[in-house]
């Protein structure tokens, strides 16, 4: 039932659904979850009602956009609609709707927005089929944190009524102006503040040169967001050879792919990383532009050693030519970064797993640059991950170092030592099940830390809880850590990014001071076994390897 108030704006009944609290990186569903009426709607209106709650909206600028997925643009439309009818003084409406995680979080920090919605779930597959999700950020640029999204799941579970307006579709396809009652709606070019960030931070001079004497690199944008941007960087701007930025079109079933820039999912790239004529440099990003995947000629550069390496170099960059105030890295990320950390003689902060547990260490200025192992790395420039933001600190190091990719990881691990690490997923678990494995094995914690796993000793069982030390908010069941007396870890967390059934994600991470290149499936194996063992992985599931390794 929708009546019409006395000024104009359009108030429909809605009961709650039960459904709708975020997960490591906001609200995901299949998209016919996200189609059905109301169910968008009563999100959106919890996030307002909690904005609403803590300032006054005639103010405040909201950011919008997405990745470009099926729905991506309706979504926009009906959001539009209902951030004019509460009251909202600006929103800032993302060309062709499409923008990145990334620009989503320098548009909102240089325009000093209240925050933004972005439509994406990431790296899964879209479609009508597939996933969708919606994201909220908050003034700093970041994730809203888990107090604010708890916040929002409460609204959700009480919400009774949501605020729309009668407008017609608003044209995305050109930059406009429009007024509309008190809200000014503008239709812009994220590219702008981005690009102008990046350029900011970087030597695009050197860079430049650096393409100038023959260097060949190939990017996959995997048709999704990062296309038209990588090819304003990389091709117009840094002067790559025409066609080094491949899947450049954002489709909205991202070419049918997977956009998810792993071993697996980008396979294309890797094959022609490995092929005899392969270009100096490959790289990939994710439906959202927040991920990143770094390959040199017959090189893959795992995610936590990217990390470790642009820390190591990071005086290379402008940007970080002073040094950094210090790092950090999600629980489960490899333990590559301590050791760069303690030789710079810099803070190594560890987090639980998800982008908005560094928004406050970012802000306090404890942390410069951070990352996950999912693909994931940034710096205090953003908030967020920022998948082309990696990918020029590499052609910097490269640039500066003149080594390749291969090269680098190696004197690094010669430096170092090496953390052999994979992360395991076995996807499509019963959810039921998938939590009670968790679960049992948390009960055996106490048990465990007298064990001993592939010939070491427990030192550390524990479910991981972090206390911020900056706000002091808590956040518990970050995942299952075991730690062996040689630096060896099994970690073991439930995806909360998924939209059917259960992931279980089982990260192992062997140290070796004398490590070096070589696959590193031989070394984690008496630690996959032992997983195998703790988890019953093939009494449970049924299961004798995982769906995905990365
Ligand atoms: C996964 C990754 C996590 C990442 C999150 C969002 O979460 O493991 O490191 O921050 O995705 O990434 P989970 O709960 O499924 O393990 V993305 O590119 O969505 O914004
Ligand atoms: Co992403």
């Amino acid at each position: 039932m929708t009546a019409t108030l006395a000024n104009g704006i359009l108030e429909t009944a809605t009961t709650p659904f039960p459904d709708q609290r975020p997960g490591t990186s906001g609200l995901r569903r299949k998209t016919r979850a996200f189609m059905q009426p109301r169910y968008l709607e009563n999100f959106v209106q919890a996030v307002f009602d909690v904005a609403a709650a803590d300032a006054p909206l005639a103010r405040e600028t909201l950011v919008l956009g997405g990745d470009g997925r099926y729905f991506n643009v309706p979504a926009i439309q009906t959001i539009i609609r209902m951030a004019i009818a509460n009251g909202f003084g600006r929103i800032l409406v993302a060309r062709d709707g499409l923008l990145s995680t990334p620009a989503m979080s320098a548009v909102i920090r240089t325009r000093m927005a209240l925050g933004g919605l972005m439509l994406s779930a990431s790296h899964n597959p879209g479609g009508i089929d597939a996933d969708f999700g919606v994201k909220f950020n908050v003034r700093n640029g970041g994730p809203a944190p888990e107090e604010v999204t708890e916040r929002i799941y409460r609204r959700t579970l009480e919400i009774d009524r949501f605020r729309s307006v009668r407008l017609a579709d608003l044209d995305l396809g050109r930059e406009s102006d429009h007024q509309v009652g008190a809200t000014r709606v503008s239709v812009f070019d994220p590219l702008a503040d981005y690009v102008a960030l990046l350029e900011r931070l970087f030597d695009f001079g050197a860079l430049r040169a650096l393409f100038r004497g023959g260097f060949r690199m190939c990017f996959d944008a995997m048709h999704a967001v990062t296309g038209p941007c990588a090819v304003h960087i990389l091709e117009e701007r840094l002067g790559a050879a025409a066609g080094t930025v491949v899947r450049a079109q954002p489709l909205p079933d991202f070419g049918g792919g997977h956009p998810d820039p792993n071993l697996v999912h980008a396979h294309a790239l890797v094959e022609r990383m490995n092929a005899a004529d392969a270009p100096d440099f490959g790289a990939a990003c994710d439906g959202d532009g927040d991920r990143n995947l770094i390959l040199g000629r017959g090189c893959f550069v795992s995610p936590g050693d990217s990390l470790a390496l642009i820390v190591e170099h990071a005086r290379r960059i402008p940007a970080y030519r002073d040094g950094l105030a210090g790092v950090a890295r999600s629980m489960p990320t490899s333990t590559a970064l301590d050791r760069v950390a303690a030789s710079l003689g810099i803070a190594c902060y560890e987090t639980p797993t998800g982008w908005k547990y560094f928004g406050d260490l970012l802000d306090a200025g404890l942390c410069s640059i951070c990352g996950e192992e999912s693909f994931g790395t940034g710096s205090d420039h953003l908030r967020e991950k920022d998948g082309l933001w990696a990918v020029l600190c590499w052609l910097s190091i490269i640039a500066a170092t003149g080594m390749t990719p291969a090269r680098a990881l190696d004197a690094h691990w010669r430096a170092f030592g090496r953390s052999y690490y994979q992360r395991h997923d076995f996807e499509d678990l019963d959810a039921a099940a998938a939590a009670e494995a968790v679960d049992a094995l948390r009960q055996r914690l106490p048990a465990l830390a007298a064990a001993r796993f592939a010939g070491e000793a427990v030192v550390l069982a524990d479910d991981f809880a972090y206390r911020s030390p900056v706000t002091g908010a808590t956040s518990e069941h970050g995942g299952i850590r075991i730690v062996l007396a040689d630096g060896s870890r099994m970690v073991f967390r439930l995806s909360g990014t998924g939209t059917a059934g259960a992931t279980l994600r089982v990260y192992l991470e062997r140290y070796r001071r004398d490590g070096a290149a070589g696959d590193p499936e031989p070394h984690l194996a008496p630690l996959l076994e032992a997983a195998h063992a703790l988890l019953q992985l093939r009494e449970r599931f049924g299961r004798e390897r995982a769906t995905v390794i990365t």
